[in-house]
């Protein structure tokens, strides 16, 4: 068995990339036994957020929704960012050996820079931050989405550097996993799905909004008797990525898409296509809709998780804590 993490910033409200790239590997990983630790990324958050009632939902926000989507806290220990100090005590130990040309390098960086975030400092060293949440309980496996690939490679990288420079065993080097069928979810406007974007679909919406929300996805201008391309249509990646490639549901969409008259003789257009994606949101999700309305009432609840959760966090992470401290000379 391995011991597993994995985080997602508290920048925004979950959304379905999250879920097909992230959430939906927890609950797989979970499933299979392991030792797991997922987290809420506070500080990762902070490198964007300017507004602290907003950040405070945000985590506890997502919390509640670890736990409706299905994690167990019996098996896997939900805490925040935050509560863990010893996470921010190793990002320090690991800066003072990376290279500046490592942060150059990291493709994300320059990205929400692009997007127009503020290019600051925290931004910037981002990547020492995650290595030191991956590194600090020891993790063997890190789940995660396509477009964090490079900043496991990164801790890889630091971690090696670390045990080199000191010759020291201090750190072990993790490995990502990418989800089955793995590809970067498109948003509404069909750019890479994300909470800074505001192109997201969350599937705790209500009905109403996120009908709204599916029937706005932008599309090209081909009619319900034109022969469509699924692999290029955004209705139909998030179908495929919610029922599944080889789901018979995503092989009956795929068909209509190059064949209308399959749906009869008025033709397929996408308003039929974003109505099926709306079903199978409800469908598909319909479990954590319903477990999340009696978390959000148990407050009490969620404090203990977090607290116990912070515990066992803690407890792992000092000791490697302590491990590098030693292996430094302090
Ligand atoms: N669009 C996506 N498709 C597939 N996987 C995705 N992930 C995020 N967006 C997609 C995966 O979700 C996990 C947590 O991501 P994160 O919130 O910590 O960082 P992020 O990738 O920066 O996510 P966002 O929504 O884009 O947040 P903001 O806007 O705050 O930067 C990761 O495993 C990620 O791969």
């Amino acid at each position: 068995m391995s011991r597993i993490l994995s985080g997602i910033q508290s920048s925004g409200q979950l959304h379905l990339g999250n879920y097909c790239g992230a959430i939906r590997q927890f609950l797989d990983l979970q499933a299979q036994g392991h030792e797991m630790f997922v987290f809420v990324a506070t500080y990762h958050a902070l490198t964007a957020m300017r507004d602290p009632l907003a950040l405070r939902a945000s985590c506890r926000q997502m919390v509640v929704d670890y736990l409706a989507f299905g994690l167990d806290p019996a098996q896997t220990s939900i805490y925040v960012q935050h509560d863990v100090p010893e996470v921010t005590e190793l990002a320090w130990l690991l800066a003072c050996v990376c290279p500046t040309s490592l942060m150059d390098k990291a493709v994300s960086y320059k990205d929400k820079v692009g997007k127009g975030f503020s290019a600051n400092v925290g931004l910037y060293t981002y990547p020492i931050l995650q290595a030191a949440d991956i590194l600090a309980p020891a993790a063997d496996v890190v789940p995660v989405g396509k477009d964090q690939v490079q900043h496991i490679e990164i801790t890889r990288d630091l971690a090696g550097r670390f045990n080199s420079e000191f010759n020291a065993d201090v750190f072990k080097l993790p490995t990502h996993r990418l989800a089955p069928d793995a590809e970067l979810l498109p948003g509404v406007d069909g750019e890479k799905m994300s909470k800074s974007y505001g192109n997201t679909i969350d599937p705790f919406m209500d009905e109403k909004p996120l009908r709204k929300r599916i029937m706005g996805i932008k599309t090209d201008s081909k009619q319900v008797n034109d022969v469509k391309d699924p692999q290029t249509c955004t209705i139909f990646r998030l179908f495929r990525a919610i029922a599944g490639v080889n789901d018979p549901r995503t092989r009956d969409l795929a068909d209509k898409y190059l064949d209308p008259s399959k749906q009869g003789p008025d033709g397929f257009g996408y308003g039929h296509a974003k109505q099926a994606l709306f079903d199978l949101v409800l469908t598909h999700f319909a479990e954590p809709r319903a477990r999340r309305a009696g978390l959000m009432a148990d407050q009490g609840y969620i404090d203990e998780v977090l607290k116990q959760g912070a515990a066992k966090a803690r407890g792992a992470a000092r000791i490697t804590v302590d491990r590098a401290r030693h292996a430094v000379g302090l």
